[in-house]
């Protein structure tokens, strides 16, 4: 039973201050992660990576060919990787990094290949992999930004993974009076809260997450943190899309 779960930045950073993980939140979600398998981690940027693709005009679509600009959003983001991977040492999780800017690349249409055996291959192995959002080579535009939902995406149907699970700061796809939607099968169910099918928002908003998890062939739930831990128990909280 093979689970993609996306840490989202947002949740384990302290978005207010640059390059600040949230210490008791990445504590509890490694706490929750401790002791199970068959699974791999992505994780995003917050205040990591997202503030240097900015200086550097670098987007999922405007790219860069400066090296230092490169450098920068990458190591920032190995950084968080660093921490993240550090917490799930200290629970005896078999955490090992996944750097995607060594192996992934865009076509000019902007098409992502994502190598996935040497992750397959390091789950069979029974390691945890890591993977997190980075800068990616992109034919035409130098580097682009490769964001942690691609990734999952990209992940949970090479892997055919049988559960997406991403932790959300907040506790599912809320509907006009804030209450959680339990379940999306078919967009126009919340066409009207998260906007118009065309919505074309590939910048991590709602819309364009629930557009992309509906086009998955593996069934996906967006949660807070307060229900990792059941989630990775296998209840399905928050909003299930599928
Ligand atoms: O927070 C960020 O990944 P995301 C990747 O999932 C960056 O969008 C900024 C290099």
């Amino acid at each position: 039973m093979t689970t993609v779960l996306k840490l989202g930045g947002s949740v384990i950073t302290d978005k207010e201050r640059a390059e600040t993980v949230d210490g008791p939140a990445l504590d509890r979600a490694a706490d929750a992660v401790a002791g199970h398998d068959d699974l791999v981690l992505v994780h995003g940027g917050g205040s990591f990576g997202h503030h240097n693709a900015k200086e550097y005009g670098v987007s999922t679509t405007d790219g860069t060919h400066d090296v230092e600009g490169v450098l920068d959003i990458h190591n920032a983001m190995k950084a968080l990787n660093g921490l993240v991977l550090r917490r799930l040492h200290a629970r005896d999780v078999p955490a090992v990094p996944v750097h995607p800017l060594s192996a992934a690349s865009r076509d000019a249409d902007g098409e992502l290949t994502l190598p996935a055996r040497q992750v397959e291959t390091l789950l069979d192995e029974g390691f945890v992999p890591v993977v997190h959002g980075d800068v990616v080579a992109h034919a035409g535009e130098g580097v682009t930004v490769l964001s942690g939902d691609e990734i999952v995406t990209s992940l949970a149907t090479s892997l055919d993974a049988d559960r997406v699970g991403l932790c959300s700061t907040v506790p599912g796809v809320l509907d006009a009076g804030d209450v959680v939607i339990p379940r999306i099968g078919a967009y126009e169910d919340v066409a009207s809260v998260l906007g118009g099918a065309d919505t074309t928002d590939v910048s991590g908003g709602m819309a364009g997450k629930v557009q992309t998890l509906l086009a998955l062939e593996t069934p996906a739930s967006i949660f807070g943190l307060d229900d990792l831990a059941g989630f990775l128990a296998g209840e399905s909280p928050g909003t299930t899309i599928d």
